[in-house]
């Protein structure tokens, strides 16, 4: 416990030190809540996944890209079975969040694609990925890297 306390200290300072974004597991954006970003070890130059809750308690707006240091780009992806086969569906126009409802991007639903990593995702690190939406401006977001979902 003390050892995993360390490693995420050390990446926390390392963080701080090269961007300035809050370390809270959590941010704002306008009326919008953003909690329990999450992403799963992968390797350099493969692709990695992003989950995120986004609360709205505002005016409807929309997600409208992400984008990352640690990857080339970020597309917004959805999972869906469609005749017994698992497929992604790119979604390319975004998000839209509605006015008082949350949306939650989670496992075999909604996700980030982290798509050509730079460097290798590792448990316990964390990866800044800024969210831009339509009206509530861009926010920069911890993703906590980690196996599974945040309890
Ligand atoms: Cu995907």
């Amino acid at each position: 416990m003390i050892r995993r306390t360390l490693i995420l200290a050390a990446a926390a300072s390392l963080l701080a030190a090269a961007a300035p974004f809050s370390l809270a597991w959590g941010a704002k954006a306008g009326a919008i809540d953003i909690s329990g970003a999450w992403s799963r070890p992968a390797p350099a130059g493969g692709n990695g996944v992003g989950y995120v809750v986004l609360a709205n308690g505002g005016k409807t707006d929309r997600l409208l890209s992400a984008s990352t240091p640690v990857a080339g780009r970020i597309e917004m992806h959805e999972s869906m079975v469609m005749g017994g086969k698992a497929m992604m569906h790119a979604r390319p126009r975004g998000i839209e969040l509605p006015a008082g409802k949350t949306v939650a991007f989670k496992p075999e639903g909604l996700h980030l694609m982290l798509i050509g990593l730079k460097k290798p995702l590792k448990v316990g690190e964390t990866v800044p990925v800024n969210l831009k939406f339509e009206t509530s401006g861009t926010v920069t977001v911890p993703f906590k890297v980690q196996v599974t979902a945040a309890p």
